[in-house]
């Protein structure tokens, strides 16, 4: 269909033809992905579906506001399709209330803080270094700039969030929020103890589950819900969808968090996302997805065994050793290694990853100790224990060598797998 007034083939060019520079950018890194062993943790592959979905003409359309109550009409179908993702946001995870707005994990944050604190107010979240996200509390972000953020740590001896200094922050400083949730952590968090704190000080707890929501979503992973007055998320994490973020709360705060991102903290919504938003909530509550959320825990479990077994040879040790989660940190430490420069030698094999500071990392950012290994994005790509097994077999030969691949054979197991393993078969 032509667009009358307008050069018609402005808008039914394809973009190879319109604009091949963006065009053969997306296919170096369709190229990059196919061929990459991806362990970045928080990294997915969303289905075909969530691309359609997210890629499809719902962008064009402003709907600031809420189903029903919108700044702009004609938004029939945004509301259909918003009241879809909330009510399956909803049923997915047993919340009283959900808001699928936020743009990103960070922005649900913000809007969490907004809602639930004043300028100045006490915010209690897990230090970054430790495993933390820094929008709990990182003087560099909103919430050190708009309230007084303290941070918690890890314990040294264990590596497992300190509890104790936790509840000798909360009782001291009287936080409005505290927050539990990481980014780098592979064990789970006691929700229980966190409550009875956050309860003790008359504090929200808030939940940020944008790494482990989909282990919850398949209740593969103690489920935060019952627990916190508010849950934050990503919905492209182990969800495997949709880039953005959501909001789970209960019923007497859910005007404050509707209010908070709306108009509080963004502008018009991304209906396009939404509707992925929805597809991916719809597809988080199938059997199939249970199924890759035990695979990606299988495979991040047999990742560390392996890497736990060739400690003495790679020098790297599995922090906390093992995980229960869909990663795993490996401390470089005890051989010395920088673990940038190591990551920058794993790129050239053909694997990807974070490299990391860890809790008392001997190096100064931004050198620093760690690596964080996810299965997430190898489960999705149908990677099971066999193939995990021979991932981190090919990460144990790398490490012993500081991340280098001297014959090249290192490469060439990746090139293998990756072929064995396909990625996105529908695209060319
Ligand atoms: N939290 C970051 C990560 O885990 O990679 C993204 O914000």
């Amino acid at each position: 269909m032509a667009l009358s007034g307008a050069d018609p083939s402005l808008f039914e060019r394809v973009l190879e033809d319109l604009d091949p520079e963006v065009s053969a950018a997306i296919d170096g890194e369709l190229a990059r992905q196919r061929s990459t062993l991806d362990l970045v943790a928080s990294e997915s592959v969303p289905p075909r579906a969530v691309l359609e979905a997210q890629g499809s003409i719902l962008t064009a359309k402003y709907a600031d506001g809420y189903p029903g109550r919108r700044d702009y009409d004609t938004c029939e179908w945004i509301d259909e399709i918003e009241c879809l993702a909330i009510e399956r946001a909803k049923a997915l995870f047993g919340a009283d209330h959900a808001n699928v707005q936020p743009y990103s994990g960070s922005s649900a944050n913000a809007a969490v803080l907004h809602a639930l604190c004043e300028p100045g107010d006490v915010v209690l979240g897990f230090d970054f270094a430790h495993g933390g996200h820094p929008t709990h509390y990182a003087a560099a972000t909103f919430a050190g700039r708009n309230y007084r953020a303290l941070a918690y740590h890890v314990r040294r001896d264990n590596r497992l969030v300190d509890m104790d200094e936790v509840e000798t922050l909360a009782r001291r400083h009287r936080p409005k929020v505290l927050f539990a949730g990481w980014s780098c952590y592979s064990r789970h968090l006691e929700f229980a103890r966190f409550r009875e704190i956050a309860d003790e000080v008359g504090a929200a707890l808030v939940v940020d589950m944008a790494h482990f929501a989909g282990l919850v979503a398949a209740k593969v992973h103690p489920d935060p819900v019952p627990f916190a007055d508010a849950c934050t998320m990503t919905v492209h994490k182990t969800l495997g969808g949709a880039r953005g973020g959501a909001i789970l709360c209960r019923r007497e705060i859910a005007e404050r968090v509707d209010a908070a991102v709306y108009p509080g903290e963004q502008g018009c919504p991304l209906p396009n996302v939404t509707a992925a938003k929805a597809v991916t909530f719809r597809l988080a509550g199938t059997d199939a997805f249970r199924e890759r959320m035990e695979r990606t825990l299988q495979g991040a479990r047999t990742m560390a065994e392996v890497l736990v077994e060739a400690e003495d040879r790679t020098k790297a040790h599995v922090v906390t050793g093992g995980t229960d989660v869909h990663q795993l940190l490996v401390d470089l430490a005890p051989g010395g290694r920088e673990a940038r420069t190591t990551l920058g030698r794993l790129n050239k094999i053909g694997i990807s990853a974070n490299a990391i500071a860890l809790a008392y990392d001997p190096r100064v950012e931004p050198a620093c100790s760690g690596l964080r290994f996810g299965a997430m994005a190898l489960a999705c790509r149908g990677f099971g224990r066999e193939q995990f097994a021979q991932v981190a077999d090919i990460l144990s030969d790398a490490l012993a060598n500081g991340g280098e691949d001297p014959g090249g054979s290192l490469a060439e197991r990746v090139a293998e797998l990756t072929s064995e393993m396909p990625l996105y078969r529908h695209l060319a």
